[in-house]
């Protein structure tokens, strides 16, 4: 939360809580997949192409990674983007009756 406080000559003026930074480029965070033991794996695929944007074989690449790893990355985006895409994830996953997890991390 910032107040813009002011215009001296072409200086914007900004109060201490917001960075120049923050005003002029949105925060950008990745946005990761968790593996679990029972969505399936082409679902997933599924998942990375639709909510994604990823080729088969780059979806396909990244679920044996999150499968083999843990986690792993699906992109990164803006802080709201990447709140839409995780909310689309849990919304298909959940449709589909699989526990699948999809959350945000700072860069
Ligand atoms: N581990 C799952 C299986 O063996 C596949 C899977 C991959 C699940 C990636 C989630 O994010 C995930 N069916």
């Amino acid at each position: 939360m910032s107040d813009y406080s002011g215009q001296q000559g072409d200086t914007l003026v900004l109060e201490d809580h917001q960075t120049e930074r923050e005003l002029k480029e949105p925060r950008r965070v990745r946005v990761l997949l968790l593996n679990d033991d029972y969505t399936s794996m082409e679902f997933v695929v599924l998942v990375l192409m639709d909510i994604f944007r990823k080729t088969s074989q780059e979806a396909t690449t990244i679920m044996l990674a999150v499968h083999e790893n843990g986690r792993g990355e699906c992109g990164v985006y803006t802080l709201e983007i990447a709140e839409t895409k995780v909310g689309q994830v849990h919304s298909r996953a959940r449709e589909h009756g699989f526990p699948l997890r999809c959350v945000v991390e700072d860069i």
